[in-house]
């Protein structure tokens, strides 16, 4: 105990030898220079997280090409109609969207929202029991994906980092390509899914499960 006081009595000592206090100009040119390094860090930063976001939708748009895939690989078949529509969706969404295909729009989009409906039976948004869809696709409950919490929005959408809906299509004519309606493409896979990418539109920042 005596050895911690006189310990402690040295260091007060020491504390009085202490440097003074800043002055406000100190104080105010460390403030300067730590603005202009905010300034330079800032767009590094920003750099990086949307980088960070890319990086994400692209992983996801990856998981949506491969849950699809293994519910094709479960079920042999795709959630679809004669028709090749996915039913229980509202019309403007129910077109499997390939080329030729009747009344065929060019996209599906995920809000409805169709992967979490199929693919996450037991997730908090319904109650499988009401789940009309899943009873109908997805009869052996499975979940297909992982859907991370901050990727699905309330209604259960599953969305990019930047708020949009990921879209997706599946080969529903069974010819081994992708070819949606009113464009030239042609992808030579079983499903596709991209992201509108920041901007929300189609454009050169989409991200894209075939590029
Ligand atoms: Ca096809
Ligand atoms: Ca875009």
């Amino acid at each position: 105990m005596v050895k911690r006081a006189g310990h402690l009595l040295g260091k007060s000592e020491s504390a009085a030898e202490a440097p003074r206090a800043f002055t406000l100009v100190e104080l105010l040119v460390v403030i300067g220079i730590m603005a202009v390094l905010m300034g330079l860090l800032l767009p590094a930063v920003n750099t990086v997280m949307k980088r960070g976001s890319v990086s994400k939708a692209r992983m996801e748009v990856n998981a949506v090409v491969n849950a699809w895939k293994a519910y094709y690989n479960e079920y042999g078949r795709w959630p679809v109609d004669n028709n090749n529509w996915i039913l229980g969706t509202y019309p403007e969404h129910q077109a499997a969207g390939e080329r030729g295909q009747p009344n065929a729009t060019s996209e599906i989009l995920m809000n409805e929202p169709i992967m979490t409906n199929i693919m996450y039976p037991d997730s908090s948004w319904w109650n499988y029991n009401d789940n009309m869809m899943c009873k109908l696709y997805n009869p052996k409950r499975i979940q297909f994906m992982e859907f991370r919490k901050d990727s699905v929005d309330d209604s259960g959408n599953l969305v990019d980092p930047w708020g949009g809906v990921y879209r997706f299509m599946l080969d529903v004519n069974g010819d081994g390509k992708v070819e949606p309606a009113n464009t030239n493409l042609t992808v030579f896979d079983t499903v596709i899914a991209w992201s509108l990418g920041p901007d929300g539109t189609n454009s050169a920042d989409d991200i894209r499960s075939w590029q």
